[in-house]
């Protein structure tokens, strides 16, 4: 089987390697040259377990190489961005999903599958991009096969759950699911679930949204807690002793590209009746003040010059920045204090985050700790004690362990403490 893969992001590109590992002939296809340059040098450009060696592999074997421009293929596969639209319900913008499939229609013959695995809003299949593959003069579901396979791998475990998940594969007709299906048998160990496209796009975007509700009742409770003097990680942490309850875990907000982008393409698809959804965004966005007030606070009590903020990635162990809760509590630190501000986060390669950790806390008055990077957890806390100013700890993940009694430390169970 020959495979052309559109987007060679944090989806696409494991995604390709996986098929090329598997024996097929990938081409992988991206806007940005750099990108191709780096892949067909053998060399990735995310951070991702187990991706640098599987791509080495596929490259050395002639099973993959990345190119600017689409080729013939027996499937295709589409990975771009779905961001959110500047509209009052965040919808889902769907231009550059749309502008793969018109960059691929001339390369598509008779017999193709074409799947995306792009998130997509409920019914983007069906309303439209099936009318651009008719527009093109091809039948769907006799001429080509439309499918949408959503990728559901978590960040951090890609290349595991690449094959051993269960994988959803929606098409617009059941003759589309079963060509789907064929193409997604070459590695995939779990269970393939076969249904119809929206049923597809919907399920996928309920995960995710499942995820982020649970999490802003973590948080809602977090807030309701501090304000009744209660500690909120104890009371989670007894009400998941019942065998039917599991609240998730709260934290400094809700980041990356998934659970704060997707649940706004249910609301703006329904605005009036998704309620629940809509107002679970809206604890979940508010968590940064939430943690900012608190900062503001901390630095009061000891009269402290610099924060020194721990990750600054969406989440732990991986390099991943976009819409994480740490870089816009990081930014607006440092726009609205007096107090100097510092990053440290040893997966994340920017000019402004400190490399050396003790340059990164000397004179510091609070280390904020917002992402749960192994590193962190592993550290020797009270090693840090010695270059500080004063020694305070907020630790938003409740990760922290072992720390002596000369440190403050704050989690979001003993704030009101
Ligand atoms: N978070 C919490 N509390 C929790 C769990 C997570 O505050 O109890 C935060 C994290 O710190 C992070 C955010 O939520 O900021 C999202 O992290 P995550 O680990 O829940 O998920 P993602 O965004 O890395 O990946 C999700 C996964 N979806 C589900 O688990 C249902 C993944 O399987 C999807 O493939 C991915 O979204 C995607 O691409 O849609």
């Amino acid at each position: 089987m020959k495979l052309t893969t559109i987007g060679l992001g944090y989806i696409g590109l494991p995604t390709s390697v996986m098929f090329a590992k598997y024996g097929v002939n990938v081409v992988g296809v991206d806007v940005s040259e750099r990108v191709v340059e780096s892949l067909n040098n053998g060399k990735i450009h995310i951070e991702e377990p187990g991706l640098q060696e599987t791509l080495t592999e596929v490259v050395e074997a002639g099973k993959f190489s990345a190119s600017l421009q689409p080729e013939k293929a027996d499937a295709f596969i589409i990975a771009v961005p779905t961001p959110n639209n500047d509209d009052e319900h965040k919808s889902c913008d769907l231009t550059y999903v749309k502008d793969a499939v018109k960059n691929i229609l001339p390369f598509v013959e008779k017999g193709n599958v074409l799947i995306v695995e792009s998130t997509i809003e409920p019914r983007t299949m069906d309303d439209h991009i099936k009318p651009l593959v008719e527009e093109a003069g091809f039948i769907v579901g006799e001429d080509i096969f439309l499918v949408h396979c959503p990728e559901r791998v978590l960040p951090g475990q890609i290349m595991h759950e690449l094959i051993y998940n269960n994988r959803i594969v929606g098409g617009i007709t059941e003759a589309c699911t079963e060509a789907g299906a064929e193409v997604y048998e070459t590695f995939v160990e779990g269970e393939i679930i076969k249904t119809q496209a929206k049923t597809a796009e919907m399920s996928k975007l309920m995960e995710n949204t499942y995820r982020d509700v649970n999490i802003a009742l973590a948080n809602e409770l977090t807030k309701i807690c501090d304000e009744l003097e209660i500690n909120a990680l104890d009371v989670i942490d007894m009400a998941n002793k019942h065998p039917r309850v599991n609240l998730h875990t709260p934290g400094p907000g809700v980041g990356g590209h998934c659970l704060a982008v997707d649940p706004y393409f249910i609301v703006s698809k329904a605005p009036e009746t998704a309620k629940l959804i809509d107002q679970a965004r809206a604890v979940n966005v508010s968590m940064p003040e939430f943690v900012i007030g608190n900062v503001h606070k901390l630095m009061k009590n000891v009269d402290g010059k610099v924060v020194t903020v721990f990750g600054l990635a969406y989440k732990g162990n991986v390099d991943d920045i976009r819409e994480s809760p740490a870089m816009e509590i990081y930014e607006t630190l440092r726009e609205q204090s007096t107090f100097e501000v510092r990053a440290y986060d040893p997966h994340v390669d920017k000019a402004f985050v400190e490399s050396d950790i003790k340059e990164a806390v000397k004179g510091s008055d609070l280390i904020l700790l917002l992402t749960d990077h192994n590193e962190f957890k592993e550290l020797d806390w009270n090693m840090l004690e010695a270059f500080m100013n004063n020694t305070q700890v907020f630790d938003t993940k409740n990760i922290v362990r072992n720390v002596n009694e000369e440190v403050a430390y704050m989690n979001f169970g003993n704030l009101h403490q």
